[in-house]
């Protein structure tokens, strides 16, 4: 599908207030990030997968009209009030599997540990892409790649958050939560944004260990009940490839990315 709206920068007028802060931001002397931003879009990821955008370049949209998580579900992402955005980068050749699950990892870690500085509450990352608070889901990953002969030729981060959204539609009334709904503040997507970018950096390079370590921590998925192939665990570690390890009820312990988390009793 077409996009909407022609691309603008950050320092075009449509931008919207909120978003400017970006600006203070894409000049600071360690900033490695430039912008491209739509009114309107059919899909952030869609956008920098099909665009020949150069490594770390952030496609901002203020609303998607066709916004996607996993599996081709929707994603909802009204005008004005969520961050969604995707980050396309282009990994060195020799980038292993692995690299790219942790690089998920630390997505939700970087939104996370960005989530609540920014707003004191318990966000937190829950297994395998989601961003919570409490029980209720306030933002999305969906990491995608393109792979050609075996090489990551890009690799998208997009990352959807619900911020000042007042409300939601009926089927997602009951499991979804925005930043305003949790505080009754207003935020600004683009200091929010800036605050993700910049532990995005860091999380992106700290050590392997040390991104499993700290989501380990921070994820209520870990010491949750699952239940994998018909059978009730407990879902213990994080690998680094992105699947969990499962300790069964029969003492046995599993590695699996196919799991639903779920009471077992
Ligand atoms: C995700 O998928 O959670 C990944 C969402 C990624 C969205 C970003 S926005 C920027 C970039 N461009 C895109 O097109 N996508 C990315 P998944 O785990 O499959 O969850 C999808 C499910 O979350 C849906 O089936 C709904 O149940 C629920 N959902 C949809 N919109 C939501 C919202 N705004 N807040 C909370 N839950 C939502």
């Amino acid at each position: 599908m077409n996009s909407l709206q022609l691309p603008c920068g950050i320092y075009d007028e449509t931008l919207p207030e909120d978003l400017r802060p970006l600006r203070e931001f894409s000049q600071a002397s360690d900033a490695s990030y430039s912008f491209v931003y739509y009114g309107s879009i059919n899909s952030t990821n869609d956008t920098a997968k099909s665009g020949d955008y150069p490594a770390e370049t952030v496609i901002i949209a203020d609303a998607q009209v066709n916004g996607r998580g996993r599996f081709t579900r929707d994603w909802y992402s009204p005008p004005g009030v969520n961050i969604s955005m995707s980050i396309a980068l282009r990994p060195a050749d020799d980038v292993p599997a692995a690299a790219l699950s942790l690089l998920n990892t630390a997505a939700s870690l970087a939104v996370s540990r960005a989530l609540r500085a920014e707003t004191g509450l318990d966000v937190w990352p829950k297994w395998p892409n989601d961003v919570y608070i409490g029980t209720r889901k306030t933002g999305g990953i969906l990491s995608e790649s393109i792979i050609l002969g075996g090489r990551v030729l890009r690799l998208i981060i997009g990352i959807g958050i619900n911020v000042n959204t007042p409300g939601f539609p009926a089927g997602l009334k009951d499991k979804a939560t925005s930043l305003t709904l949790e505080t009754g503040m207003t935020y600004s997507r683009g200091q929010l944004i800036a605050s993700i970018l910049r532990e995005f950096d860091q999380c992106r390079r700290c050590a392997p260990g040390h991104v499993i370590s700290e989501w380990t921590g921070m994820s209520k998925t870990i010491g949750s009940y699952v239940y994998v192939a018909g059978q009730c665990g407990i879902a213990r570690a994080l690998n680094e490839d992105g699947s969990l390890v499962i300790a069964l009820e029969n003492g046995e312990a599993v590695t699996s990315s196919g799991i639903t988390i779920a009471p077992c009793h």
